[in-house]
């Protein structure tokens, strides 16, 4: 088995050191420029919440690949399981010849997703490529064409999901034209909409929906439970349950993209679960096999069957290797309680942040859920965004060898995506990193 590497921040140089600028030289020769990485100390192994560097460094992950290795790095489960399926076989394309893990990790979805009805599965390979697929599904099974999403929402990079996500710089830019038919509605933002309730704030969509599109050629509502790129942004209790409330009586279908969200990040298997909200259909990638590129789309049975035998695939969806992984993923995620262990984590980051809040005036609000918990930074005393700042504290702490990340329409959120399975000890090290950098930077 591969070496346990002991799970404590380490600096042997400054970072990036000098063995990673060596590489970081090579890649501005081969690696195409649009193509950009926050840190750039290159990763030579990995284990639960430590990332060991070319030069040696022990760094704190706190971003986990962007809310991908949730059982932590190259966990020893996850790692077998795939080196096993790698030794049996890599490939087929499942609609070629199938095989039982593809069958499972459906099985495992239908299972753990919100609702008790009748489900089903298909496979992809991204995130983008899943949330394209479920609106595949809406439209067809609805023969609508329209869909709703959100301001600051992000869905993905490929031409239909940069029509869904809100952000223009860096996702959209020049990269026109965007799919038709995608209708931007306001997101519940308690923090900048005025406190509007819940019930408020759905309200509104609903009228603008009925006034711009009209129920009748609306195939989807598709919204992130908790805005993931966007600045980890939580709507106010009740948006969520109206809106779902709403397309299930027009006869919309209600598309949750739990991509970042899922498999246990919020402290439940999927944020849905937190307001008894259960979704038509439900995408899932990142924490659903530990790094392993994996997706799915997972709803009711009549709308995902309404699709033409051969309506959905890909070469490579559900690979071997990637479903073993999900189903390692998926095991260790039940046997560790790792939902129990996020909401634990979601306690201390913020309660320490809470506390610095009333000192700091430039943190606008301590939110998320779980293990998702951002800090929104501003100028002192009002709301606009200070996303100097966010850059500033996110790249000092990187300079202690702590990876965090920043995210928000504005630029000025930084957040926190632990793996589930770091130590308490480990973490309280970390945001004692983060602690000082917004003492420093504020
Ligand atoms: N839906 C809710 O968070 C991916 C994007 C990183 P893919 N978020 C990280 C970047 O800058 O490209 C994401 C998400 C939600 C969809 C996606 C897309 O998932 O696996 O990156 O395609």
């Amino acid at each position: 088995m591969a070496e346990q590497i002991e799970q404590k921040r380490l600096l042997v140089t400054e970072v990036p050191g000098p063995r990673s600028k060596e590489i970081a030289a090579r890649r501005d020769e081969a690696v195409a420029a649009g193509v950009s990485s926050g840190v750039h100390a290159y990763i030579e192994r990995g284990s639960g919440a430590i990332l060991v560097d070319a030069d040696g460094n022990h760094l704190l992950d706190l971003g986990s690949g962007i809310a991908v290795t949730s059982v932590g790095h190259a966990h020893p489960a996850v790692a077998a399981a795939i080196a096993a399926q790698a030794l049996d076989f890599n490939h087929t394309c499942f609609m070629v010849t199938p095989y039982e893990e593809y069958v499972a990790v459906a099985e495992a979805l239908n299972e753990l997703t919100p609702g008790d009805h009748a489900k089903r599965t298909a496979l992809f390979n991204s995130g983008a490529e899943a949330v394209e697929n479920a609106v595949k599904v809406a439209r067809l099974a609805t023969g609508r064409t329209a869909v709703v999403a959100f301001d600051h929402a992000y869905h993905g990079r490929t031409n239909l999901t940069m029509a869904l996500t809100a952000k223009n710089m860096p996702y959209k830019d020049r990269f026109g034209p965007f799919a038709p038919e995608v209708y931007r509605m306001p997101m519940s933002y308690p923090l900048r909409d005025g406190g509007r309730s819940g019930a408020e704030a759905a309200a509104d969509v609903i009228s603008q929906i009925e006034v711009q599109i009209g129920a009748e050629n609306l195939a989807a509502i598709l919204i992130e439970p908790i805005q993931g790129e966007g600045g980890f942004i939580v709507p106010a209790p009740g948006f969520l349950p109206a809106l779902s409330e709403w397309a299930t009586a027009n006869g919309v279908v209600f598309i949750a993209d739990e991509v970042q969200t899922g498999f246990c990040r919020t402290g439940s298997w999927f944020a849905c679960d937190d307001e008894g909200v259960v979704p038509d259909l439900i995408t899932t990638a990142k924490g659903i096999a530990a790094g392993m590129p994996l997706a799915a789309v997972t709803g009711r049975q009549e709308l995902m069957d309404a699709v033409h035998a051969g309506g959905l695939g890909g070469t490579y969806g559900g690979n071997p290797v990637a479903t073993a992984a999900a189903l390692a993923s998926i095991g260790v995620m039940r046997d560790e309680d790792l939902a129990a262990r996020a909401r634990h984590i979601g306690e201390i980051i913020t309660a320490r942040f809470g506390a610095l809040k009333a000192e700091l005036g430039s943190i606008a609000e301590v939110r998320g859920r779980g293990a998702m918990i951002a800090i929104e930074l501003v100028k002192p005393g009002t709301l606009e965004p200070d996303a100097a700042l966010a850059k500033a504290v996110v790249a000092s702490c990187a300079a202690e060898g702590v990876l965090t990340l920043s995210c928000g329409s504005y630029g000025n959120v930084v957040r926190l995506l632990p793996a589930l399975v770091i130590s308490d000890e480990l973490l309280a090290d970390g945001l004692d990193v983060l602690e000082a950098a917004l003492r420093a930077n504020c």
